[in-house]
């Protein structure tokens, strides 16, 4: 192995963290850094998640930086959500706006790193068998960047295609006239299977767990609304730093039962309507009141019943077993009216599970077979963990990241993990990161690891580390935030780690809100950095 050179500080990942964190720690604290990036181009999960209907769910003005004005004041958003191309357009105009590409080092996996006590450094391997030294190493891998394929036997001698949603070829698949099968029913999937349905020739849609989802109501942004936007721009960041999912509207703040029936029906109507995530913002108790949700879960469920014909399809598409909004809530266009397509049919794989992959397609454990061509797996991610642990991460006296998360991860405030100094962990588990608007979650994360490395080199010291005890107690409020709510109730979600089998259950974003997090990480700074021992 070679060392090939020496940095500053070493960023892993060019999406919207890495490239915020690269011009914080480049431009502005004036080290040599670099961005080592297994992509052909920056992006992160919009380079790689470009599958039939990607679109963000977080309104598009907001789903962007706020660090530059001049920025927010020239890029133009076209519709309420922004799409896959739109989104990676926006961060290659980001990179070569800020002049950030000289500084990414392409088409380079990290395989693993390794920090060295002796010297102070990170040594950080690539695929490619380099090997670069750096004294700050910040993770910018992103929360939902590992692939999870199910392991269902047969998959290899499969005689069609098969493609991971978050793997897509750039080149995109040809459906037409083709038997498309689509396993998993989540976010992306309730996004896909519209626009699936239109271009092949017939679609199964296989589904476990039947999930709530609200209409997008996706639309081009008028000229008025773009003006508005502009003129607002200060109130509007101002106010989604003070939500806490960091979306630029507020939460009603009245419950459930203040309203009486008729009125109760009247704003989910209206929450309806207005569309998205704005549904979820109709009432402040719905995430932590069980009969609260359960108003607002059986108001969606009638919705669903109104629009699918056939009503064993709909009863099925209805018969949902966890809290609304306790697993990440989808938003469609035309989701649940797919189904009304006679060339869509739902198969319910809860019942009669998928026993294995044939050469001509799906087999059930019943025996029931499914002749297909092509098989979409959108079946989500190893989540969160899961993009740190395929690196061979080793901190002090070669602690493993691995063993040291072998009961789930334990982080102080999701940014750091005790016996890994000088690593950050940009949205790692324990920050607010995927139940938060994401863009207003990594530019805390940036600014905040900025200034902490900035803290430490203007006192001439040279390390900092999460303390075992701060990590510990961090955990505790971890798990205590998400007990406060009904999150936790959705047992087979990805934010308890339950979607791969053998992960520990733990329950990993801080469900504590944006707000509460930003202004805790504020009181930690301004202590000195408590909870973190520095040194010399
Ligand atoms: O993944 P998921 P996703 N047999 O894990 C099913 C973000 N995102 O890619 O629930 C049969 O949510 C699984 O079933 P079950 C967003 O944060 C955002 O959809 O485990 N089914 C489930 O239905 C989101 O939450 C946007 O029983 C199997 C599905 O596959 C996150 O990404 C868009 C199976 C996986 O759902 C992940 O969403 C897209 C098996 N063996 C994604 N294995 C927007 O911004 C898994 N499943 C709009």
């Amino acid at each position: 192995m070679q060392v090939v050179r020496e940095r500053d500080a070493l960023v892993i990942g060019a999406g919207f963290s890495g490239l915020y964190m690269l011009l914080c720690l480049r431009d502005r604290l004036g080290l040599d850094a670099e961005v080592l990036e297994m992509a052909g181009g920056v992006g992160g999960t919009w380079y790689w998640n470009r599958y039939p209907g990607a679109r963000c769910d977080s309104e598009s003005y907001s789903y962007c930086y706020g660090f530059s004005p001049e920025l927010l004041a020239q890029w133009e958003w076209s519709e309420r959500y922004p799409g896959q191309a739109e989104i990676l357009r926006y961060l290659d105009h980001v990179a070569d706006r800020f002049d950030l590409r000289r500084s990414i080092s392409f088409d380079t996996k990290v395989v693993a790193a390794e920090y060295d006590a002796a010297a102070n450094k990170w040594l950080v391997r690539t695929a490619g068998g380099d090997a670069v030294r750096c004294t700050w190493l910040i993770t910018a891998v992103g929360c939902l960047s590992s692939a999870n394929v199910p392991d269902l036997p047969g998959l290899e001698g499969f005689a069609g295609q098969w493609f991971h949603t978050g793997l897509w070829p750039q080149e995109g698949v040809d459906f037409s006239g083709k038997r498309v099968g689509q396993i998993g029913t989540g976010s992306t999937g309730i996004q896909s299977v519209p626009v699936i349905a239109e271009q092949a020739g017939h679609l199964t849609v296989f589904q476990r767990t039947a999930n709530f989802s609200i209409p997008a109501r996706n639309a081009p942004l008028t000229p008025a609304f773009k003006q508005h936007v502009k003129d607002h721009a200060g109130a509007i960041r101002a106010l989604m730093v003070s939500t806490p999912n960091g979306h630029p509207f507020a939460i009603n703040p009245r419950r459930v039962f203040d309203v009486d029936a008729a009125e109760r029906e009247r704003i989910f109507e209206e929450g309806w309507a207005r569309g998205g995530l704005q549904f979820r913002a109709a009432f402040h108790d719905l995430l932590v009141d069980q009969a609260a949700n359960d108003e607002a879960a059986s108001f969606i469920k009638r919705k669903i019943r109104a629009v699918v014909a056939d009503p064993a399809t709909a009863a099925l598409l209805a018969d949902i077993d966890h809290p609304f909004a306790a697993k990440r809530p989808p938003i469609d266009s035309d989701y649940f009216e797919a189904f009304n397509r006679d060339n869509v049919r739902l198969v319910d794989v809860r019942a009669d599970p998928i026993a294995a992959v044939t050469p001509g397609g799906v087999r059930l454990a019943s025996g029931r077979e499914f002749a297909l061509d092509i098989i979409v797996f959108a079946t989500g991610f190893d989540a969160m963990t899961g993009p740190l642990l395929r690196m061979d991460i080793r901190g002090r006296d070669g602690l493993a990241l691995k063993d040291a998360w072998a009961a789930g991860p334990e982080t102080y405030l999701g940014l750091q993990v005790a016996g890994f100094p000088n690593l950050f962990t940009m949205t790692g588990p324990g920050s607010p990161s995927v139940l938060c608007n994401m863009p207003v979650a990594i530019e805390q994360h940036a600014e905040w690891i900025a200034d902490c490395i900035a803290h430490v080199r203007a006192r001439g010291l040279r390390t900092v580390e999460a303390t075992v005890e701060a990590a510990e107690a961090w955990g505790r409020q971890v798990a205590a935030a998400a007990a406060a709510t009904l999150l936790p109730k959705a047992t087979h979600s990805w934010y308890l780690g339950a979607n791969v089998p053998g992960k520990p259950r733990v329950f990993m974003p801080y469900a504590g809100g944006m707000a509460r997090y930003r202004e805790h990480c504020a009181e930690v700074a301004a202590a000195g950095y408590d909870g973190f021992a520095l040194g010399g």
